[in-house]
């Protein structure tokens, strides 16, 4: 298939930030893409453009892809990553090169007629589609969380922990947002009545004015409780956020890393937890390690700002026994071949895989059928509450009632 154009805009995105959509024609085909872009982001991601200088990049390229037949998307983003020549893709930027890897993927499914999440399993080699659990993300804090706006003795006032999220144990989509959609009426109400405010995050999810990280886990628990809902608590640490010279400085309160162990094992004792995300720094293995020890049975151990999609940094966990779950995210490494990679890469060592947006959306619904293509047994989109997160949601409950997918 030979591209006959290719049209790059910038759009904003759900904070009202500049970012990318492109437009590429095949023939009798056309199709879009746009890209997110993270604000708690990982040291080793793929460089972003800035999108004015990506826009400058586009005649070049279109001379580069022009006279080329590509037989596959992984033909494509090769020829990307040659082009870019840089070990960040610094060159032509992640963000600009995975817009084009995943609208020519569209290209692709529909030379195919297939669904996209169909041909993304194919090129995955997945045998066995699923539908994903959904990481709803109802309480915020940390950087996604304007915390000027509440100071206390020079403290920000606010969660420091990012994300804790609720996520319903069925793979039925449907059934996970008329959950989420209950748990958000109870939970408004809830913190309305307690701090006379609910605030929302950069997600949607509501933010609390406390410096406690228990605050975030106990009023979700409460509301899992008094209304019987079938839902697990997952938390997003994004330990980076809060990692000053050795140690981590949590609403104020200084804690060495096994401080930190100590507190994260006792917690599936005292609330329904299935999952913690990035609990240490990105450079701090030992953390996941000692935390893999202890209660790496019963509790997923997801890298997110560890692994960063990244393959060598994935294999490096598993020698080290520090993690058994990852965020997977396509921005983080630029093409949708290398995300493939690194998915299928972490699915041979029997991790779990939860595929996952950015703070900063678009309302492009990709990721949805990427988790199915992948056979994910996740898909962490925030809070259904904003249009770019629920998009993807609802893409879910459109593939559970095309397809024959068991839940
Ligand atoms: C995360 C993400 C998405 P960001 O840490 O998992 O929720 O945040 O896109 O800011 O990195
Ligand atoms: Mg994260």
């Amino acid at each position: 298939m030979k591209i006959d154009d290719i049209r790059l805009e910038i759009i904003n995105d759900s904070r009202g930030q500049n970012t990318l959509e492109t437009t590429i024609k095949a023939g009798e085909f056309e199709a879009f893409a746009s890209v997110p872009s993270g604000k708690s982001t990982g040291a080793a991601e793929a460089a972003v453009l800035p999108p004015d200088l990506a826009l400058k990049k586009i005649p070049w390229l279109l001379l580069q892809l022009k006279g080329h037949q590509f037989a596959s998307l992984e033909q494509f983003d090769s020829l990307l990553i040659a082009l870019d020549g840089t070990s960040d893709k610094s060159n032509l930027g992640g963000n600009l090169m995975l817009a084009l890897s995943m609208a020519f993927a569209r290209i692709l499914a529909k030379i195919g007629n297939m669904e996209l999440f169909e041909f993304l399993a194919k090129i995955s080699g997945t045998k066995e589609l699923k539908l994903p659990f959904c990481f709803f993300n109802l309480i915020e804090g940390g950087v996604h969380v304007d915390s000027t706006l509440s100071e206390v003795e020079g403290l920000p006032f606010n969660l420091p922990f990012q994300e804790y999220l609720l996520i319903p144990q069925t793979n039925s989509p449907k059934k996970s947002l008329g959950t989420v959609r209950k748990a958000i009426d109870l939970l408004r109400e809830k913190v309305q009545g307690k701090y006379g405010s609910a605030d929302q995050g950069d997600e949607g999810g509501f933010s609390l004015p406390s410096n406690d990280p228990q605050e975030g886990f106990r009023v979700l628990q409460e509301v899992i409780n008094e209304n019987s809902l079938n839902g697990k608590i997952g938390l997003d640490a994004a330990a980076s956020t809060f990692y000053q010279n050795g140690s981590y400085n949590i609403g104020g309160k200084i804690m060495s890393r096994d401080d930190l162990v100590s507190f994260y094992q006792l917690l599936p004792n005292n609330y329904q937890l299935l999952s913690l995300e990035d609990v240490f720094d990105q450079e701090d293995w030992d953390g996941f390690s000692k935390i893999m020890q202890l209660i790496g049975n019963k509790v997923w151990i997801i890298g997110d700002d560890l692994l960063t999609t990244n393959i060598s940094r994935i294999k490096k966990a598993q020698e080290i026994n520090a993690a058994n779950a990852i965020i997977i995210k396509p921005n983080q490494i630029g093409t949708i071949t290398e995300t493939i990679q690194a998915a299928n890469l972490a699915k041979s060592f029997g991790w779990k895989i939860i595929v996952s947006h950015r703070s900063g959306e678009t309302m492009d619904s990709f990721i949805a059928d990427l988790a199915v293509g992948l056979g994910a047994d996740g898909l962490k989109s925030g809070c259904p509450l904003q249009k770019e997160r629920l998009v993807k949601y609802e893409r879910l409950v459109e593939i559970e009632k095309k397809s024959k997918l068991k839940n």
